[in-house]
């Protein structure tokens, strides 16, 4: 088999350690890793001395064209998948919301019509349920079939669920490979508070932050790990942002329950003082950004293992649609740019000793294809595997600028934060879509893939 790309040279790095070795490419797959490859004749030879050689992320959570907070992100699968190539991330997980009444299946259809002819990188899908009422339930287990084996229940908003469908859901899992995540504040705190401060004309970004406090999503964090304790099930928390909330899953977790947390990077990188800013309303997101004392944790509980994975909450607004709410919080759509921002914050904060390289790996690649069932494609530089590599330079200096970005927003919270390192060239199956700053890839040319059901019988999810 005559190898078409041939990464020679570079130092591999894994979730477990970094060797050097070259890397074959034949098609769209990884065939072979060794000390040292011969190239054919015809082969094309990338030089990656002093570079390293990493497994493309996988965002596990974001919200493109995502109707929402009065208006649709503004980001779609083509601007969305687009960033991701830019930024090293060669397959996002993005939410499909279902509709009151639809079928899971035809929910995935009815995203997938819209993703298909745009992504730009491989995707798959999370389903948002809003309604299982009658058969619809059963309809999870086709979304199964269909490979989308995970669900996420919100308990807050208005299409949040009841403890009672949340219990059900988790309970229904078990016995058809599904995993359930959530989304986990206390609707009925916030609605109270949200409103009490706005009786008060306390309307600023701040009042975001304080109608959230930190145990708004502690308390829904602990509530959500004792319904699945009580179920059996696992459970994979998103945007776990909160000291509290971490404390529970680290009990948990020492009490052998396989519950998994995901943090984002805004929660390690800013605390809540951003809400006092005069651009704070650019950062409102939910749950909100916490306190120092959290953020610390939530390093704490990634140098524990007990955060699993780190992705994005991809959701951005339009500068004009976040200036809806200069005078009052209420009315700020929630969510913040970060697709193309993960992999470089990430690695930067490897680059400069805060975790290593292969911590980086693992919470935002390797692991994410463990939990979703992804394994036999994606998460890692092994032969066998879909050829979606990044090339990282670890002596680039890039400081962020919204206008060097690739997406279709205005704004960005990243302006301004500088990097060490920076992903220099993205392949996704062998193709490269992004090298220095530019994007290189087709519309059209990202495919579904279709995840595993998940076994928490395997090692992969076992020993995580
Ligand atoms: N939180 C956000 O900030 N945006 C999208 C959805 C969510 O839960
Ligand atoms: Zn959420
Ligand atoms: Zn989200």
């Amino acid at each position: 088999m005559a190898i078409d790309i041939l990464f020679k040279n570079g130092k591999i790095v894994t979730d477990s350690g970094i060797f050097k070795a070259d890397v074959a490419v034949t098609g769209e797959k990884i065939t072979a890793i060794a000390a040292s490859i011969k190239p054919d004749p015809e082969t094309t030879v990338i030089d990656c001395r002093s570079k390293l050689i990493l497994p493309g992320a996988i965002d596990a959570h974001t919200h493109l064209a995502m109707p929402f907070g009065g208006t649709i992100s503004s980001d779609d699968y083509e601007t969305g998948t687009r960033s991701a190539a830019c930024g090293g991330t060669t397959t996002v997980f993005d939410f499909i919301l279902q509709d009151t009444g639809e079928t899971f299946p035809d929910a995935i259809k009815r995203r997938d019509a819209l993703a298909a002819p745009q992504a730009v990188v491989d995707y798959s899908f999370h389903l948002a349920v809003k309604d299982v009422h009658d058969k619809l339930l059963y309809t999870m287990e086709d979304a199964v079939k269909m490979g989308v084996p995970s669900f996420k229940v919100f308990m807050v908003y208005d299409f949040g669920v009841t403890d009672g469908v949340f219990y059900e859901v988790l309970e229904h899992s078990k016995s058809i490979g599904a995993l359930i995540g959530v989304h986990a504040e206390n609707n009925e705190l916030v609605n109270y508070l949200s409103a009490k401060y706005a009786a008060e004309k306390k309307l600023s970004p701040w009042y975001h932050y304080l109608s959230r406090p930190e145990f708004v999503e502690g308390e829904a964090d602990e509530r959500a790990i004792h319904w699945a304790k009580a179920t059996g099930a696992a459970l994979y928390i998103v945007h776990l942002a909160n000291a509290q909330g971490l404390r529970a899953v680290t009990k948990a977790r020492d009490e052998g329950y396989p519950i998994f947390a995901e943090t984002c990077p805004q929660y390690l990188n800013f605390t809540s003082d951003v809400y006092k800013r005069p651009d704070g309303r650019n950062f409102v997101c939910s749950p909100p950004i916490k306190g120092k004392a959290s953020q610390k944790a939530l390093w704490d509980g990634i140098a524990r293992g007990d955060i699993a994975t780190v992705a994005t909450d991809h959701c951005p607004f339009l500068q004009k649609e976040k200036d809806w709410g200069k005078k009052d919080f209420r009315k700020i759509p929630n969510g913040c740019a970060g697709i193309e921002n993960m992999y470089p914050y990430m690695l930067s904060e490897a680059n400069k000793g805060h975790i290593s390289y292969s911590k980086a790996v693992e919470l935002c690649s390797t692991n994410v294809a463990k939990i979703f069932g992804l394994s036999h494609k994606k998460g890692a530089v092994e032969a066998g595997r879909d050829a979606d590599i990044v090339v990282y330079d670890p002596l680039k200096r890039v400081t962020i600028k919204n206008k060097d970005m690739h997406g279709a927003t205005d704004h960005t919270i990243w302006e301004g934060e500088y990097l060490r390192g920076y992903p220099v060239q993205t392949w996704s199956r062998g193709k490269l879509v992004a090298k220095d700053g530019k994007f290189l890839g087709q519309k059209g040319a990202g495919q579904f893939v279709a995840c595993k059901p998940i076994n928490l019988k395997t090692p992969d999810l076992r020993n995580l």
